[in-house]
């Protein structure tokens, strides 16, 4: 399946032709969840990959044979790509699932239950310059023409997959009172890896020894993830991501996002955020202390792929 150049619209957000078409739409909202499945759910960019890493390690309690032989996507298929239906009638034992999908289109699947729901955020100012890297290597997103309009597409919530505030909005929604649902943030992973991953064995009933944790920790790091060809997408052919344009595990940071926004883009995104986020508890990490400082403003930098940066 190519159709890199098609977009599926669903319920009036739009989808990657090369991975989605109505009928694989149409499955994942009418899917029958089993109570012993794992969810991830994600807004793209926000830990996917690293929380697909996880679940494997966890639920192989450290070892990693299966982590370094099958990529991500087999191991932890999205519910909403077109192969998912295949690779699920292969799995044998529980099943970790991973989804892309707003609340609003899951909801009425997940009703009644108890499949287990862990959604991973991430501050959304890395995620849009993580996604905007992205759609530069990726054949099968729309090409940007510059990061300013694809600021204005991503608080717009026009992207692929939809607006971030409203996913993240719509699945924290469900949280409360939910002993089904964790949430956690890449910014919690980044900052402790051990403790999350400790936290999440504990949600899942799946508490590791010492000596589990510690392997599931090595091979869940930047640097061994960077390297594995199961998750870093090296093996996609050039036509569909093109590794001279990037790489998939960029950076891997909190705070990238200071390289790249302006401080005028940075402050409209602020209000958007706040405006959008009106009422929510949830409080996200935007950097580390003594990280870059936002770009100066646009109109006195040379070029918005070669931004102007002030060191803190
Ligand atoms: S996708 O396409 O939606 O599945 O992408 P996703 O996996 O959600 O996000 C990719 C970003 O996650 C970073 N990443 C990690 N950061 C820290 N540690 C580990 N182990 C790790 N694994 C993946 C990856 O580098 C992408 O972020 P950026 O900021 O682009 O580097």
């Amino acid at each position: 399946m190519a159709r890199l150049d098609v977009t599926e619209t669903f319920r009036q957000i739009t989808f990657p032709g090369h991975l989605h078409t109505q009928e694989s739409l149409r499955y994942a909202t009418d899917f029958q969840f089993r109570d012993t499945d794992t969810l991830i759910v994600t807004y793209p960019k926000s830990g996917t990959t690293w929380m697909q890493q996880a679940l494997t390690l966890l639920f192989s309690r450290g070892d990693a044979t299966l982590a370094q032989s099958v990529p991500n996507w087999a191991r932890a298929p999205w519910l909403e790509q077109y192969y998912c239906p295949e690779v699920l009638k292969a799995a044998q034992g529980p099943r970790i699932i991973t989804t892309h999908l707003p609340h609003h289109l899951l909801a009425p699947a997940l009703q009644g239950s108890k499949a287990k729901v862990i959604y991973v955020a991430r501050n959304p100012k890395d995620v849009a310059v993580s996604y905007y890297h992205f759609h530069k290597m990726a054949n099968f997103l729309p090409q940007p023409r510059s990061f300013a309009e694809f600021l204005d597409e991503f608080m717009a919530g026009t992207l692929h997959y939809g607006s971030w505030f409203e996913h993240v909005r719509g699945w924290t929604r469900t949280a409360k009172d939910n002993s089904n649902f964790f949430y956690i943030t890449y910014e919690d992973m980044w900052q402790d890896l051990r403790g999350s991953l400790a936290r999440i064995g504990t949600f899942l009933q799946c508490p590791l020894e010492a000596e589990e944790l510690n392997s599931s920790l090595r091979h869940c790091s930047f640097s061994s993830m960077k390297d594995n060809a199961m998750v870093n997408y090296t093996q996609i052919p050039d036509e569909i991501m093109d590794h001279s344009k990037g790489q998939f595990m960029r950076k891997g940071k909190i705070g990238d996002w200071k390289t790249m926004f302006t401080v005028e883009q940075s402050q409209r995104f602020d209000q958007v955020f706040q405006s959008e986020m009106q009422g929510s508890q949830l409080s996200f990490v935007w950097g580390c202390p003594g990280h870059l400082e936002p770009v100066e403003p646009l109109e006195t930098r040379t070029s918005v792929e070669n931004p102007i940066v002030s060191v803190a």
